[in-house]
């Protein structure tokens, strides 16, 4: 009856058709009882025009749209009918043609879309689509051409892409799965889940991020397979000579994201996604969470405890107790009287409160934000009108429609009242939506969907994304220049252009902190580098070394916070005695110490895309054995941490990538390359600086801005050979980075024959207040005799007894050199 489908011979892999009842009704599987629908394959390309840097093929009925992005990116539509669907994308805000050299090439078998860099080549014979580089190398092509079945209860289409995978293809990314770094093998589903202490394996969980990093003879692409329905992806688990990603409905889209390294890949799909905002500096210290602390005198007396015992905290988080029957937006005026009082005596002492808002609206028209929300028809609906209902903490609930501007919009303004109260920051949850119960809304639901229309098919997965949007965008109204922190649970791809996020309900368990460490270098090459986990795990009870274990890997995760639910036993980094509050204070200090190294590899997020934490296979994706190492990374480029990730250890192998690092602890030089065991007793964990760094340091403080910061430490690691790095300032709370108010100061080290040059060059309008550098010179092979800086001689510097060199320095300097 479709004469222009062929079946394809080969078929999609046979196991798709036993997916569970209500997903993919398939097809070919007589015995689930389902009428067999027809799986439709693209046939011969007949025909192939050009609009702008569009390039449109038919094979008579069925229609692709190849589009340009950029000279490494290529968008790959399929349209089964030939007719597409309006351009929009939450994930991708603006799609940008940033391309000057493209064309199309006809040859006797194929038809090319060529860019100055990579080739998107059109098979005659079969529409097979591929890729390759300017050395003909193809890095991705199709193994069936794209497929599709008609949905005959919604409308729309099945989609499926199935593309060749070899014998030693890696895969990466992917945002928020509990499994191994290396997704080979792996099958994977994306639909916002509410995943209650979750277990290794267990999939889908809160967050969709349809992008995925292959790795194959050295050279990396992407996929970013932008669509919000439930969605799959196969990296070779049904048929290792096949990787496939399918959707239940939408079009079939997708963006070819070229390498050749990881980092390419991941830089390019923050082009296309976005980045995350620069935080507040106070939102990358230590925070404090539990659900929940009430009433205020609880509060209060664990904020005083961090003062009392002089462990830095500048967080404090109000779980769901503080509202009023978990009513948003209102107080428990028992538990806490005058929350403006409060507020603002807690930010006496550098507390920052944050509190938590969840999605679910409790139906009670004494309820002003019910009542609005009624009158103005902003709560979600059923196919036939009625409202959508279902029961979370409030109890009886009503749900906004956030993929409504106007809605986004009310809600954002909601936060007026809140803010006036002194609340710094806003944490959303339950927003997957979760649903006691049925665990989420029914199919049916409509959403505005910014006059895009859909199903709940189509907007469950970005309704928490579009719920922390309207947070962050109208926190950013209210509270105009400052910036505002936001942290939720579910997402979408591009989520990071709104807010950070946590890994969801954890357990208090070993194995949780090796998956907290895999997830949160996952989510960071997935376009969330600001995240992580529940510190201690959130349910069950760790002890005191698993807990400290915890801090010092949270001490690397860009987002830290301790958390812990109501049933579990006091969960403070003192709670555990020593010699464990000691241990948890000193990681606690290392943190505020490099608060200004996080805050430039933020920057270095934010303004050009690079992720804060980096897989060693992102360093050195050439080494197969690389693509399985997943319990180091590095933190910006030049700290790599190597987390204890067992009970009772007291030293880890340590795996050092190529080149020169330094213990941070002993200062002992390394040569890389190799595998080593590094001491690692519970005082510890094994950190190691590159070579050639130069790390800034601040004094410890108990929390950001407690005291003016009168110099900078700077902290240079000597190397043989030229070393850059980048340090990145400015007020750290406003918006004026926008204006270009910054300042972006980059260092060369350069050690040769008993000299050591290090330069100093910087850009930008900012100027920060301190005066001096306190330079910490570490590593110098040759006892120094003469300093020069900017040709003046100084005679005040010290070696001190580690044999570091040290002196003060102006914070202009251009030059200094040592021999
Ligand atoms: O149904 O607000 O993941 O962090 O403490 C549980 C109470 C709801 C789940 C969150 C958790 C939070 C808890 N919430």
């Amino acid at each position: 009856m479709e004469e222009n489908n062929i079946q394809n011979p080969e078929g999609i892999p046979a196991k798709l058709a036993e997916l569970e009842e209500d997903e993919f009704h398939h097809v070919n599987n007589p015995a689930a009882g389902i009428k067999p629908i027809v799986k439709k394959y693209l046939s011969r390309p007949v025909s192939a025009e050009q609009k702008n840097n569009k390039f449109y093929f038919s094979d008579g009925d069925a229609k692709v749209e190849v589009t340009v992005v950029t000279d490494e990116i290529i968008r790959v539509r399929l349209a089964p009918h030939g007719v597409f669907l309006d351009e929009f994308s939450y994930a991708v805000p603006k799609l940008e043609k940033k391309v000057s050299v493209f064309g199309l090439n006809e040859l006797e078998e194929e038809y090319i879309v060529y860019t100055n860099i990579i080739n998107c080549h059109i098979r005659k014979a079969d529409f097979f689509v591929s890729f390759s580089d300017n050395q003909n190398f193809i890095t991705s092509s199709d193994a069936v051409p794209m497929h599709w079945e008609e949905n005959v209860k919604f409308g729309g289409y099945y989609v499926y892409c199935t593309k060749t995978c070899h014998s030693d293809e890696s895969f990466f990314g992917m945002g928020d799965k509990a499994t191994e770094l290396n997704l080979r093998g792996k099958r994977l589903k994306n639909w916002n889940t509410d995943a209650y202490s979750f277990a290794w394996n267990q999939d889908p969980l809160y967050r969709s991020i349809p992008f995925y990093i292959s790795l194959n003879e050295g050279v990396a692409h992407g996929i970013f397979f932008d669509n919000t329905f439930k969605a799959e992806f196969d990296f070779g688990a049904e048929d290792p000579t096949k990787t496939s990603f399918w959707a239940e409905g939408g079009e079939l889209q997708y963006y070819y994201i070229h390498g050749p390294h990881m980092m390419d890949v991941v830089k390019r799909y923050h082009l296309l996604t976005g980045t995350h905002p620069m935080p507040p500096m106070w939102a990358l210290g230590y925070h404090q969470c539990r659900w929940s602390y009430y009433p205020e005198s609880k509060v209060r007396m664990v904020t005083k405890t961090f003062r009392e015992k002089k462990i830095p905290c500048d967080g404090i988080y109000l779980d769901i107790d503080y509202m009023d029957g978990y009513r948003c937006f209102t107080w428990n005026r028992k538990y806490f009287p005058d929350p403006k009082k409060m507020i603002k005596e807690l930010s006496e002492q550098g507390f920052k409160t944050v509190v938590i808002i969840d999605p679910g609206i409790r139906v009670d028209d004494n309820y002003s934000v019910f009542k609005e929300g009624k009158e103005n028809r902003y709560f979600c609906r059923r196919c036939d009108d009625y409202f959508m209902e279902g029961h979370v903490w409030p109890g009886r609930c009503q749900f906004p429609d956030f993929t409504n501007p106007e809605v986004r919009e009310w809600w954002g303004n909601l936060f007026d009242e809140l803010v006036q109260l002194g609340v710094a920051g806003v944490w959303n949850d339950m927003n997957e939506p979760a649903v006691f119960g049925t665990g989420t809304f029914p199919d049916d639901v409509r959403h505005q969907y910014d006059g895009q229309r859909g199903s709940h098919r189509k907007a469950h997965n970005v309704y928490g994304m579009q719920m922390v949007r309207a947070t962050y965008e109208g926190l950013r109204k209210i509270m105009k220049n400052k910036r505002p922190f936001t942290i939720t649970r579910a997402g979408y791809a591009g989520v990071q252009r709104f807010s950070s996020v946590w890994t969801g309900d954890n357990v208090a368990s070993w194995e949780h902190l090796i998956l907290g460490n895999i997830m949160c270098q996952r989510l960071s090459i997935s376009g969330v580098s600001f995240c992580g986990t529940d510190i201690g795990g959130f349910s069950g009870e760790p002890d005191g070394e698993l807990f400290t274990r915890w801090i010092q890997l949270g001490t690397f995760s860009p987002f830290m916070r301790a958390h812990s639910a109501g049933d579990t036993k006091e969960r403070e980094p003192w709670s555990f005695g020593e010699p464990y509050t000691s241990i948890n204070r000193k990681f606690i200090e290392l943190r505020y110490r490099l608060l200004p190294y996080l805050y430039s590899a933020f920057w270095e997020h934010h303004r050009y895309g690079f992720p804060i934490v980096r897989p060693v296979v992102m360093h050195e994706q050439f080494e197969p054995t690389n693509h399985f190492r997943q319990d180091e990374f590095t933190y910006g480029d030049k700290i790599l941490v190597c987390p204890v990730l067992a009970a009772g250890q007291k030293n880890r192998k340590v795996y050092l990538p190529k080149g020169k690092w330094y213990n941070f602890w002993t200062h002992e030089l390394v040569e890389g390359g190799k595998e080593l065991m590094v001491a690692a007793p519970l005082e510890t964990m094994p950190i190691f600086v590159k070579a050639g760094s130069v790390i800034p340091e601040y004094p410890v403080m108990q929390y950001v801005g407690e005291k003016e910061i009168e110099e900078v430490k700077m902290n240079v690691y000597y190397s043989d050979f030229e070393a850059n790095s980048f340090i990145f300032e400015d007020y750290g709370e406003t918006f004026a980075y926008e204006q270009d108010i910054y300042l972006e100061k980059k260092f060369v080290v350069r050690g040769k024959e008993n000299k050591l040059t290090i330069q100093q060059s910087m850009e930008g309008l900012y100027t920060p207040r301190y005066e001096n550098y306190h330079m910490n010179i570490i590593g110098l092979p040759f006892k120094p005799t003469r300093i020069i800086v900017d040709d003046h001689e100084v005679k005040d510097f010290m070696i001190a007894s580690d044999k570091t060199v040290q002196l003060k320095l102006r914070k202009n300097f251009t030059q200094l050199v040592i021999n």
